[in-house]
């Protein structure tokens, strides 16, 4: 199996690296792609030197699967002509996410979907993905009406220049600015650019993107996007009201059964989900699990997860996967 990661010097780009490595993935080539100023530079992959290439080399070398973090425009351009010499693309940008011809992929809930003739996929956003992980089996069996969503993002998510600038504000240094205002000891609730509604990308990205996975355009969904200077994962206090009666205990058991997903939810010991404790790891982490009093069959959770990891790089590489054991096959 010949790969490309595009991106590969990047924050993603490198997380995707560790994970193919991590995870065994049979890969017989690597292609590791960035652009014309890194061309040249080695990755050293199991042991083994690649020299990084441009695009253009790369979709000469017909790799059999390419792995995309390289941002939206680059995906636009370069994911079709990758598909055009029989590569299949997964994606991590949001150009293809909405797309009605393009499938939008987190293996545990929807990779069935996914036949012969998917060249390009998407990878949803990180936020979307750890969100839909608790999500999805409480919608198939209690059916979800409504969903508020509250989100602590990491600055990974923005990448290393937003890292950079929280390292200097806590050294006081001055530096390039990755956000408009301070991150440390703040809290900015902008993630992404705000659009005509007065919500962000990033929110909307919750609300489509929920949608879609789950098929289901009547679950309505509204959410509030906020940045915070942590970098171990996002996390996201959820509000959640469901067509039918239900109780506590059996959501905790379903939750607990649900592959990919851990429940830590003993208040009692202070046991709860915290993104310092989920950097590093791919499981989704579900706590604070309660009755919601004000309302009927309503219910609060607060879901947290490596943004890096099953909210980009390790989803990718489970859809990779996922091509390998049933579309290459
Ligand atoms: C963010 N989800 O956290 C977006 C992109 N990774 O900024």
């Amino acid at each position: 199996m010949k790969v490309a990661v595009v991106g590969a010097t990047g924050m993603v780009g490198q997380v995707m690296l560790n994970v193919l490595e991590e995870r065994n993935f049979p890969l017989t080539e690597l292609i590791p792609v960035a652009s014309e100023k890194s061309v040249g530079k080695e990755i050293k992959f199991k042991g083994k030197k690649y020299k990084v290439v441009n695009l253009a080399t790369a979709v000469q070398m017909k790799p059999d699967i390419a792995l995309f973090s390289a941002g939206g425009e680059t995906s636009l351009e370069w994911a079709p002509k990758f598909a055009a010499v029989g590569t299949r693309v997964v994606d991590n940008s949001s150009a293809w996410r909405m797309d009605a011809d393009k499938k939008l992929i987190i293996p545990e809930i929807n990779a069935q979907t996914l036949t012969k003739d998917d060249f390009i996929i998407a990878n949803p956003n990180c936020s979307t993905i750890q969100l839909l992980m608790a999500l999805h089996p409480i919608h198939q069996k209690y059916g979800i009406e409504r969903a508020i969503v509250s989100t602590y993002q990491s600055i990974t998510g923005t990448g290393v220049k937003a890292v950079q600038q929280l390292e200097n504000e806590y050294n006081n240094v001055d530096g390039e600015m990755a956000y408009p205002y301070p991150i440390h000891k703040n809290a900015i609730p902008h993630c992404d650019v705000f659009l005509e509604n007065d919500y962000t990308k990033e929110e909307m990205k919750l609300t489509n993107e929920t949608k879609k996975i789950l098929g289901d355009e009547q679950l309505q969904v509204v959410a509030t996007a906020v940045r915070i200077p942590v970098v171990g994962g996002h996390s996201e206090s959820v509000n959640l009201e469901l067509k039918n009666a239900f109780e506590i205990k059996d959501i905790k058991k379903l939750l607990s059964e649900t592959s990919g997903v851990v429940v830590q939810d003993q208040v009692e010991v202070n046991q709860y989900p915290m993104p310092i404790y989920a950097e590093g790891k791919d499981e989704v982490f579900v706590g604070r699990i309660r009755r919601d009093f004000t309302k009927e069959n309503a219910l609060n959770l607060w879901i947290v997860a490596d943004n890096l990891r099953k909210g980009a790089a390790t989803n990718t590489v489970q859809i990779a996967e996922y091509l390998v054991n049933n579309i290459f096959v």
